[in-house]
């Protein structure tokens, strides 16, 4: 395993214990309400103060963005490491069993290594470029459909984007009519993971943020799925608005949303 991969892995593993921690007393856990149906608990917090530690004594250099703390600007503005301590929190803060961790290291523009960690069910998952995609040491592929008959599609709701509900549900009946189900698990980084594994076909959501998918997105590439915005290109890096799955399915997803493409969405 590449060393910067390692030290991932490791500070996946030490915020992954704290949130397991915390996850058993729930009652004890402090949430604070960021914004309309935004909220980020004192775990969130303490797992990215853990992986921010973790990271910066091996690399005490590196730049690091974080959710709850933003940018930490180091000497090496080359490698910028991009995390998500706890990606699902109203899952967490709720007592549903589904969040992860997610942590990517971008080196010269370029998401080189990527983990998403589930510290439920264990499960790592984990990638460098060039080098294969993993979920607890076994190689990754994402399914073979070559359409959406049957397929698995999940996705997340528009829950703060709400001027984007009108658009979202044309573009979800156009694929529900295709498809054979939906999920929406309210985890992105573990949907991206979930395709590269092949438990999902296809995903897709709007408005993302770089740490909700960086991780997600160097698994599924190595996993052999692609990943792009509404127009196939790769815009989704700054809109958020993405699609991930095999090429096949992926543009078949495409081809069905593509009707109801508004200017602001093929404008984000
Ligand atoms: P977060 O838990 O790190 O904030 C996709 O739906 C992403 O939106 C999730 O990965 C989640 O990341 C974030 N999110 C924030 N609030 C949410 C909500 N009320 N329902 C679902 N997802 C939410
Ligand atoms: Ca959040
Ligand atoms: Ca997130
Ligand atoms: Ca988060």
């Amino acid at each position: 395993m590449h060393p910067m991969l390692n030290i991932a892995v490791r500070a996946a593993r030490n915020a992954g214990k704290v949130i397991s921690r915390a996850y058993e007393n729930l009652d004890g856990v402090d949430t604070q309400t960021k914004g309309l149906n935004d909220y980020v608990s004192e775990v969130d917090l303490l797992a990215e103060k853990a992986i921010i530690e973790t990271i910066l004594k091996s690399f005490p250099d590196h730049s690091i963005v974080a959710e709850e703390s933003g940018l930490t600007q180091g000497k090496d503005a080359d490698h910028q490491w991009i995390i998500d301590p706890l990606d699902g929190t109203t899952n967490f803060i709720k007592g549903i069993p589904h969040f992860c961790v997610s942590i990517a290291l971008q080196i010269k523009g370029k998401i080189e290594h990527g983990v998403v960690y589930d510290p439920i069910r264990n499960e790592l998952f984990s990638a460098s470029r060039g080098k294969g995609a993993q979920l607890n040491g076994y190689r990754l592929r994402t399914t073979k459909a070559k359409d959406l008959q049957g397929t698995i599609l999940a996705t997340g709701f528009p829950f703060k984007a709400k001027h984007y509900t009108e658009t979202y549900l044309n573009m979800f009946g156009a694929l529900f009519q295709e498809c054979g189900d939906m999920r929406r698990s309210g985890s992105a980084a573990l949907d991206l993971a979930y395709v590269a594994a092949g438990r999902h076909d296809g995903f897709w959501e709007l408005g993302l943020k770089p740490w909700d998918f960086a991780a997600g997105d160097v698994i599924a590439r190595e996993a052999g799925a692609i990943i792009s915005d509404f127009n196939g290109g790769l815009n989704y890096e700054r809109s958020g608005n993405l699609i991930c799955a095999n090429p096949k399915v992926l543009k078949a997803m495409l081809s069905n949303i593509r009707p109801h493409l508004t200017e602001s969405i093929i404008k984000a």
